[in-house]
């Protein structure tokens, strides 16, 4: 293990316990330095070095120990690298000529910020091992990541698009968390599907989110040992109170760095190969706190053979279905190979459980909200009269999931099975991304959906249920 300086932006604090990170200010630089005995890294993953208590402002923490979202390699916080800001550092080893350097620093300027070879402060910094930008709240906060899993055009994109754009606004609002992008250029194909979907100018016009692509802008390509890897472009947040909660400014202990993964459907499927040594664009499954597994009931014929289609849904007519994607392979499926991949990516034996949330979600509610009738989607949160503090009302969900679940146990017995044999803290949470059917442009003769149209149904729910099993600090709960 080497014993090495490392160099952070990070004013005036002091961290004094022994192994800890000290910091160092004279003149010429500010630094850390490692104090004696320092405890083996391994020992302290998942612990925070923390800034000395200053009731005025926000306290400061940094990680021992990284994991990169893009290849999910664990390092030391000293090993970062920096991306050079000098318009004349471009060409890096791994990421080709036209991405700037990467480098380990050893000059920096005052504010702590590292100075690359031509003298330009920098600003960025990245993974050691594939070189891809890793954004500040990663080496702050605790990560979390989730997968969305599930078969071609079962609606993960619309789901994920209408999800973040609901949690940006609710989350301050209602539990003074603010949900914010890591690093707004990273997810900047999402920001542009949350505004063509939720802001467009002419809220009459028929908007789409195009297909998942296998290759293109949502991947990075690096080359690593003269194999070209490709990884899947996550999208990056970061979760923490705001200046209303409670916790504020005491500590950010519960706020975290959010990894969320949308590959295409054909990513999954068994037969396709879609995920290997040099596509690796899957593995996230391994790493992940929480599988979200969309199930697409307009895809499934037991389904829709009960489904009275009350919304004249163009999916599940006859006439028109044919306009829409579908996958071939049943879901039940995708979802063995989803599970066959988990369990081959986490080391998982036959018989272990799934240590953290399967959730299933079950997408397009609009289309076959009749086979659950008398069922109101109000909201599971509620604030609290003594307190006037919002909490999570989990029986509301879990209510809603055993109405799910025996529907799905009664046309799908198989696909329950496998679920509740993989993990044993299943929940199934219907939502719509939508809230209406798609409609066919009549200038264009395109299908997809009016923004004015648009009212998700129970879209956070899942990712307020993940968040809840993990920490009961950031999303409280009542039973
Ligand atoms: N009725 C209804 N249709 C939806 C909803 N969400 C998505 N759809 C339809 O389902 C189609 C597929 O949705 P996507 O989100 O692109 O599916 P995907 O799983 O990301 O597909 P891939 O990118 O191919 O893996 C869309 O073109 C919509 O027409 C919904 O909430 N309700
Ligand atoms: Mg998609
Ligand atoms: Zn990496």
């Amino acid at each position: 293990m080497r014993n090495k300086t490392l160099y952070i932006i990070l004013n005036g604090i002091s961290f004094d316990r022994p192994g800890d990170w000290k910091f160092l200010s004279d003149k010429k630089q500010k630094r850390f330095v490692k104090c004696r005995n320092p405890r083996p890294y391994q020992e302290c993953d998942d612990k925070l070095m923390s800034s000395t208590s200053n009731s005025k402002s926000p306290s400061f923490q940094v990680r021992y120990q990284i994991t990169c979202p893009h290849c999910w390699t664990v390092f030391p916080l000293e090993n970062i690298l920096w991306i050079a800001e000098a318009p004349g550092l471009v060409g890096d080893s791994r990421l080709g000529d036209s991405q700037q350097e990467r480098f380990l620093p050893i000059n920096f300027d005052l504010a702590g910020n590292a100075v690359d070879r031509l003298g330009f402060s920098c600003k960025k910094l990245a993974c050691p091992y594939c070189h891809l930008q890793i954004p500040r709240p990663f080496i702050e906060m605790q990560s979390f990541f989730i997968s969305i899993a599930g078969a071609p055009a079962s609606g993960k994109s619309y789901f994920l698009t209408a999800m973040t754009w609901n949690l940006r606004r609710m989350l301050p609002d209602e539990f003074h968390y603010v949900f914010t992008d890591a690093d707004p250029e990273l997810n900047m194909r999402l920001l542009t599907y949350e505004s063509y979907q939720f802001m467009n100018d002419d809220e009459n016009a028929t908007v789409k989110i195009e297909k998942t692509e296998e290759q293109g802008d949502s991947y990075n390509s690096v080359l690593i040992n003269n194999q070209n890897i490709t990884y899947l472009q996550p999208f990056l947040f970061g979760l923490f109170p705001t200046s209303e909660h409670p916790d504020f400014p005491k500590n950010l202990k519960n706020s975290l760095a959010i990894s969320l993964y949308d590959n295409a459907g054909e990513s999954y499927l068994p037969i396709h190969g879609g995920d290997s040594a040099s596509l690796p664009v899957t593995r996230h499954l391994g790493k992940s706190h929480c599988i979200f597994f969309i199930f697409d009931p307009t895809q499934d014929n037991r389904f829709r053979a009960v489904c009275s289609n009350p919304n004249n849904d163009p999916q599940l007519n006859k006439e028109t279905e044919g306009n829409f994607r579908k996958t071939n392979i049943r879901q039940e499926m995708v979802l063995a190979e989803v599970i066959k991949r988990t369990r081959h990516y986490m080391g998982m034996h036959i018989q272990e459980k799934y240590p953290h949330p399967l959730i299933v979600v079950v997408s397009k509610l609009d289309a076959w909200k009749d086979l659950l009738p008398d069922i109101y989607f109000r909201n599971p949160w509620a604030k609290r009269i003594n307190t006037g503090k919002t909490v999570f009302l989990v029986d509301r969900v879990r209510d809603v999931s055993d109405r799910v679940r025996s529907l799905l146990k009664k046309h799908l017995p198989d696909m329950v099975s496998m679920v509740e044999n993989f993990a044993s803290n299943v929940i199934y949470i219907p939502i719509s991304a939508t809230g209406c059917p798609p409609t066919r442009d009549p200038e264009t003769g395109e299908w997809g959906f009016q923004m004015k149209n648009l009212k998700p149904i129970w879209i956070e729910v899942p990712f307020l249920y993940a968040l809840s099993q993990t920490s009961q600090d950031i999303i409280p709960c009542v039973f």
